[in-house]
This record gives structure tokens, C-alpha cells and sequence, in this order.
């Protein structure tokens, strides 16, 4: 037994690991193995956030292992015990306190958003939006403020995979100079219900059902659509749920929106109605549903790893920051209620003016401290943002706090570090659980025993008090909704209107997957209904899927009016309709083996670095592969990396290796796969053979490129900006895989 002077417990279990040395000092060998963290690394400019945060990260390297009191421990390996095979002794207060922790690591998940991930980043001003509002980080071009964002899904439970159909948040806390201001939007600009009231019960309908807690992450079931059915106004943001906007490529490739309307308040103390809005540096961009879905066993992390990784590849994420802002004679013109959040306003009839950039330069340090510890809440406003009277926004204003007091234990959970506001919080609040500071002097208001301190602020233009715009308001106290809530068909005809055919198609694919889920068939009946109301074809389209045939009266119903008439749509619905999109950022799997051209690889290799896109490497097996001249390292296997986690699929020729591709089951499933799911899928030199082995023998379209290494690439690249291989959508629903 060890006598804690040099060696100890821990020495003697690993001493036979590490070729039985002598183990002296152990642990920092141990770790020190670990690479750090490139985004952790200050070539990014350290926020005043991430300073903040510096107080409170811990490092463990070189460190003593102790109690949680700070007791340094002789033996982490065996509880105390009589003898070898005797009971534990109960005064074995480090076995105690290590099991009680670990027994209450669990919080309780977020009741909706459970899955999520986060990132730490910096707001840049482009220009002065002074005259419309006081808020402090857009008065100055140039001024930069620290910001973390949490992008999540919905439905499903935090172990949840992330490439299921649904709607995303996207979630920004800005840690301003006049405290905490969070936007805490979603990936669609608008929501299932109009009033919060409804709130819960549209949660309990698209969660897993409450007698088998089945599906997981999906809204494909019978009390979702159960839900929908009898509540038309959802119908518009389930139309965006069932189009690629429900499964997007990645978070990098998401727009966001505030979907609520908010006020932004001058220093004259004049409002405008505002709507924020997130618009993609890297471009917008979806899988394909059958992608999606297999994406789900292969990679459940996809989404997770995607922003992990673009990180530390120094490729930052970012994020435009735009705002439409709506003066009172635009309200008029407009034609809905602007209060109302199932309604979106187009981006033809208000542009949005883009005032910033968001950029995320720096993964947390450590997922729960951080990304599951952040609480946002659209009631987090300061000095130049003020509510509207949307219901639904003055609901969400009571939810978000509620539900973090109970998820992350009372009321101090504003003194967890990643909550902290950069300024000093000054305030009578006292105690309760896990109060982290230790305030003196009197803790009540007004008082003489510490000058009245803290005191309240004027209003002031720049770094005074909040005050609430003030608004002439009267009316009759009651339940009823304004009838300018009432119409329900109008916008998401807009938004179908307003897709490219493919997309279209996809959407009606999506409505024809998710009904075919539901089993009761007086649902189905319902939603085609509803979809008739919107659009004969569609509604014909997904009927025929379920084997119901529209009455006569369902076939005429009236056409919705356009919205702003806009008979043909808004380009900016679309996510393809406006061409190329960037792509930098996005992944290739270049297949080689051994015997593989090794000029051919390095041209294909260098062309795609130069757009800022990954080449993986990938081979029968993982490790050194030996190319014609000499060696590269394949980092999975063509098994271990299908074409799902790919943009597209490059496969290198070379005698031995086409020889050896040309038989391998799992080479000729990702060139299937890769083709099924529209990607460009390409040959250089002999791998074209590869082609010939299967069912597309001979086959050549825009992204079955075949062709020398320089060709290839380049034809790639042109393709890869149209994301996908559209026209390909007929005949691939012929080929199996
Ligand atoms: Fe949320 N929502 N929500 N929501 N929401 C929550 O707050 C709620 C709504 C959104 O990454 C919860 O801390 C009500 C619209 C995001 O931590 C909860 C209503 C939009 C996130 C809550 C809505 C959102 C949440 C669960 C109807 C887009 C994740 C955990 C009035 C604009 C934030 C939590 C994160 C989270 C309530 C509707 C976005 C329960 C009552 C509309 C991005 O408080």
C-alpha cells in the first residue's frame, strides 16, 4: 500500500502502462498529450467576455488532486475498506463526496431546445443606426462587443440527433456595455401560434407522445398533426418545417430571424417596430431528407461537430446582422398584423439593412459551464429595444426566466460566469440557493445607512436607466384576439410561391413523409384540407400520397389573397433561388489507395485548400496509404465516413488502386450514395472504372465529373456552388441507393 511520500496509488495501477518506469510526477504526463484548443489560442483577440470567463476557468494541469475542500488525496483508486475484502467505511469522506457529486450531475433538461451547441464571438458595427435607436453597440462603426450563441433543435431530448426535421434556435446574448440583450430567435421567421397561452399544448403535441415517449426529435406523429389540423395558423411555420428549411446543412448555414416584432427606441424617445434578422456569410444551404435521416445513425453529432470543427480550423462562422424596420404608414400598407407572429414581413416590400456582422471565433471550454448553463430570455432587453405587443412575445417575456430559475437551481443563476453581464450588477436581491458574492451594507430601498446606494439612473442617451417607451394604450379587459389575427392561408402561399421547383417538390416529399406517419386517418384528411386551401397542386400532390382524393369543393376553394401583391413570390424565401451559394467551409471526400496518382491527389488536394474547402482523406483503411510516389494518411475508412458527411465525393485513380476500389462493396456505395443524393460525385484518370462497375455505367451529368485532376477540380468546384445536382431529382428516385 502506498505511504503517500513519493509514489502513489495511481503510480503503482499505471507504472505497468507506462513500461513499469518509475512514474514521477504522473498526471501532467498523462495529459500533456492533449492538443490545446486552436479557437482557445489568442490569435483571436480575447473579448472583455472571455477575460471575464479567465477568472473563473480552472486548470488542472500540474495540480494536486483534491477534495472539493481542497484536501489533496493520497488514494483515488480504492474506497477505504477493512481489510482486502471487507465492507467501506462510511468516514471515507472522498468516496462520499465523489459518488454524491457525480450522483447529482444531471440538471433538468430544457423543456423544449434540449439539444444544442454553442460558440463564443465577437458583434461588429458596420454603421450608426443612431437615429432609430440608443442601442449601445450600434452607435459607432468599428465597435466591436463580445457575444455567445446557442443554436438548438426543438423537439428532441439533449442526446437527441441533430439532422432531424424541425425548427432550429438560434440564440445571442450580447454582452453590451448597458448589460445583457438577448435575441433569442429561431431558424424560421415565424411560429406555430399566435398567443403563448397556446404554448404548452403545442409543446405536449410535438413532443413524444405520453404513452411511449416515441418519436424522438421527430414532429412525424399523430398528436403533432393531431395539433395542426385544428389549429390553422400553425400552418405557415409548418410549411417552412416541411421544406429543406426543417434540415439544414449546418448551423453555419442557417438564417435566423427574431420572428417576434420588437421596438427600437432613438434618444429622442421616438419607436419604430423592428424585426431582427441573421443572414449567413456562408451561404444558405439544406440536406436532402434521405440524407438527413441516414445522418442520424451515422453521425448524431453532425451538426455539433460541423461548428466544432470550422472553428478550430479557424474558418469563423458569421453571421450578417440585419433589421426591417417598419414605420407606421408601412404598417398600414402591409396589409397583416405585424404583432402577429405567424406572419412574416417580405424582404421585397421592407429590405433588411444589414448593420453588422457576428463572427464565432472560439469553441466554450466547456460544454455544460457553458453552452448548457446559458440562459437566454427575450425579456434580457437595454436602453434602445423595447417590447411590442405581440402575445406571443409577452408571453415568452415571463417563460424563460421562470423555467431557468427551476433548470439551473433559484434565482442566482444570473451569477453563473457564462450569464454574467461585462458591468457591475448592483442590487437589494439577496440570498437564496448558490449565491456567489458577498454583498455588504444595507440591502433595502430607500436607505440612510449607505447614502441610498445602489441608486437608480435617469434616462440619458447614451448609459442612462431603462425606461419603458411610454405608450397611450386603452381598452375593454378581456380574452379576445384582434381580427387582424384571423387570416391564415395568404403567407404560406407566399412561401410556396416563392420556391424554386426542387424545393418545392422536396416540401411536398416532406408533407407526404410526415402524414404517412400518422396513423389516424381522420388527421391526414384534416391537413389536406388545409394545404387545399393554400394550393390546389400541393394539396393534390400530398393527397395522392395518402390515398385521398380532394372533393370538388376542396378543389375550388378560393385562392388566397397575395400578400403585398406579391402573385409570384419573394426570391428571398427561397434558398437557392438567388444562385451560387459560397462555399467555403464545406467537406470532400477524396477516395484513394494504395497505388493511388500521387499528383493527381495533390492537385486535388491544393485546389480545394485554396477555396477554404476539407478534403478527407479516406481508404479502405485508416492510417498510412501508399500513393504512387510516396504516402498520405487516409483519417477513416470509406466505411467509417460515408458520402452522408460529405459535400461530394472524388475518387483518385491509379492502377492498383481503381484495381482495388473497383471491388470494394463500400467505395462503390459511397459513389451511389454520394450520386442518389445529388452531390457532385468525380473520377480523375482511371477511376472511372469504378463508374463502369455499377449501375450508372456510362452516365454522365453536370456532377458526374470525370476527367485529369485539374479538370475534375475545377468542374467541381463550379458545381459544388450550386449545392446540389438538382435536374438529377427524377432519375434518382429510380435507383436505389
Ligand atoms: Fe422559446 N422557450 N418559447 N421560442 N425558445 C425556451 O427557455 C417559450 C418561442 C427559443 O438556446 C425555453 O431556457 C414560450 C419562439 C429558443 O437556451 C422556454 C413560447 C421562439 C430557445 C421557452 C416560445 C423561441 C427557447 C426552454 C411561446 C423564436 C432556446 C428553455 C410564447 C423566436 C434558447 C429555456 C437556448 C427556449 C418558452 C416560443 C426560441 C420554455 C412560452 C417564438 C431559441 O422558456
Amino acid at each position: 500500500m502506498n505511504t503517500g511520500t513519493k509514489k502513489t496509488a495511481l503510480d503503482d495501477s499505471i507504472a505497468p502502462l507506462l513500461g513499469g518506469a518509475a512514474v514521477e510526477p504522473h498526471y501532467s504526463d498523462l495529459i500533456s498529450h492533449v492538443p490545446p484548443s486552436k479557437s482557445a489560442n489568442s490569435s483571436v483577440q480575447a473579448t472583455e467576455k472571455s477575460k471575464q470567463l479567465d477568472h473563473f476557468r480552472v486548470e488542472n494541469a500540474g495540480q494536486p488532486l483534491t477534495t472539493s475542500h481542497g484536501v489533496k488525496i493520497a488514494n483515488n483508486q480504492q474506497t477505504l475498506r477493512v481489510g482486502e475484502t471487507g465492507p467501506a467505511l462510511m468516514e471515507d469522506f472522498h468516496a462520499i463526496e465523489k459518488l454524491a457529486a457525480f450522483d447529482r450531475e444531471r440538471i433538468p433538461e430544457r423543456v423544449v431546445h434540449a439539444r444544442g451547441s454553442g460558440a463564443h464571438g465577437y458583434f461588429e458595427c458596420y454603421k450608426s443606426m443612431k437615429h432609430v435607436t440608443k442601442l449601445s453597440f450600434l452607435q459607432n462603426p468599428g465597435d466591436k462587443i463580445p457575444v455567445f450563441v446557442r443554436f438548438s433543435t426543438v423537439q428532441g431530448f439533449r442526446g437527441s440527433p441533430d439532422t432531424v426535421r424541425d425548427v432550429r434556435g438560434f440564440a445571442t446574448k450580447f454582452y453590451t456595455e448597458e448589460g445583457n440583450f438577448d435575441i433569442v430567435g429561431n431558424s424560421i421567421p415565424v411560429f406555430f401560434i399566435q398567443d403563448a397561452i397556446k404554448f404548452p399544448d403545442f409543446v405536449h403535441a410535438v413532443k413524444p407522445e405520453p404513452h411511449n415517449e416515441v418519436p424522438q426529435g421527430q414532429s412525424a406523429h399523430d398528436t403533432f398533426w393531431d395539433f395542426i389540423s385544428l389549429q390553422p395558423e400553425s400552418l405557415h411555420t409548418v410549411f417552412w418545417a416541411m421544406s429543406d428549411r426543417g434540415i439544414p446543412r449546418s448551423y453555419r448555414t442557417m438564417e435566423g430571424f427574431s420572428v417576434n416584432t420588437y421596438k427600437l427606441v432613438n434618444d429622442q424617445d421616438k419607436a419604430v417596430h423592428v424585426k431582427f434578422h441573421w443572414k449567413p456569410v456562408q451561404g444558405k444551404a439544406s440536406l436532402i431528407w434521405d440524407e438527413a435521416q441516414l445522418i442520424t445513425g451515422r453521425d448524431p453529432d453532425f451538426h455539433r461537430k460541423d461548428l466544432w470543427d470550422s472553428i478550430e480550423a479557424g474558418l469563423f462562422p458569421q453571421f450578417e446582422f440585419g433589421v426591417q424596420i417598419v414605420t407606421e404608414e408601412d404598417e398600414r400598407r402591409l396589409g397583416f398584423d405585424i404583432l402577429d407572429a405567424t406572419k412574416l414581413i417580405p424582404e421585397s416590400v421592407i429590405p433588411v439593412e444589414i448593420v453588422g456582422k457576428m463572427t464565432l471565433n472560439r469553441n466554450p471550454d466547456n460544454f455544460f459551464a457553458e453552452t448548457e448553463q446559458i440562459a437566454f430570455c427575450p425579456a434580457n432587453i437595454v436602453p434602445g429595444v423595447d417590447f411590442s405587443n405581440d402575445p406571443l412575445l409577452q408571453g415568452r417575456t415571463f417563460s424563460y426566466t421562470d423555467t431557468q430559475r427551476h433548470r439551473l437551481g433559484g434565482p442566482n443563476f444570473t451569477e453563473i460566469p457564462i450569464n454574467r453581464p461585462v458591468v457591475p450588477v448592483h442590487h437589494h436581491q439577496r440570498d437564496g440557493m448558490h449565491q456567489m458574492n458577498i454583498v455588504k451594507g444595507p440591502n433595502y430601498e430607500p436607505n440612510s445607512m449607505a447614502g441610498n446606494w445602489p441608486r437608480e439612473t435617469p434616462p440619458k442617451p447614451h448609459g442612462g436607466g431603462f425606461h419603458s417607451h411610454a405608450m397611450m394604450l386603452a381598452g375593454m379587459k378581456n380574452r379576445h384576439h384582434s381580427p387582424s389575427f384571423d387570416e391564415h392561408f395568404s403567407q404560406p402561399r407566399l412561401y410556396y410561391l416563392s420556391l424554386t421547383d426542387f424545393e418545392k417538390e422536396n416540401m411536398r416529399s416532406g408533407f407526404s413523409f410526415e402524414l404517412g406517419k400518422v396513423q389516424k386517418t381522420h388527421i391526414r384528411q384534416r391537413v389536406v384540407d388545409l394545404l387545399a386551401r393554400v394550393d390546389t397542386d400541393l394539396a393534390i400532390a400530398v393527397a395522392a400520397s395518402l390515398s385521398i382524393e380532394l372533393t370538388d369543393s376542396q378543389k375550388n376553394y378560393p385562392v388566397p389573397d397575395p400578400v403585398c401583391g406579391l402573385t409570384k413570390g419573394d426570391p428571398a424565401l427561397s434558398l437557392y433561388s438567388s444562385g451560387d451559394v459560397p462555399i467555403a467551409g464545406r467537406r470532400v471526400n477524396v477516395i484513394v489507395s494504395d497505388g493511388a496518382c500521387a499528383d493527381s491527389l495533390k492537385t486535388v488536394e491544393e485546389a480545394l485548400k485554396k477555396e477554404h474547402i476539407t478534403a478527407d482523406i479516406i481508404a479502405p483503411r485508416v492510417g498510412t496509404i501508399h500513393t504512387s510516389s510516396g504516402t498520405t494518411t487516409a483519417s477513416d475508412s470509406i466505411c467509417g465516413r460515408p458520402s452522408v458527411l460529405a459535400d461530394a465525393v472524388v475518387f483518385i485513380g491509379g492502377d492498383q488502386s481503381t484495381k482495388t476500389l473497383k471491388v470494394n462493396g463500400d467505395a462503390k456505395h459511397q459513389l451511389m450514395e454520394g450520386f442518389k443524393h445529388l452531390k457532385p460525385v468525380c473520377f480523375v484518370g482511371n477511376a472511372v472504372e469504378i463508374l463502369d462497375e455499377t449501375d450508372l455505367k456510362g452516365k454522365r451529368d453536370e456532377g458526374l465529373i470525370v476527367g485529369d485532376a485539374a479538370t475534375v477540380v475545377e468542374q467541381l468546384i463550379n458545381v459544388m456552388k450550386k449545392h446540389r445536382v438538382w435536374d438529377r431529382t427524377p432519375l434518382v428516385k429510380t435507383l436505389p441507393a
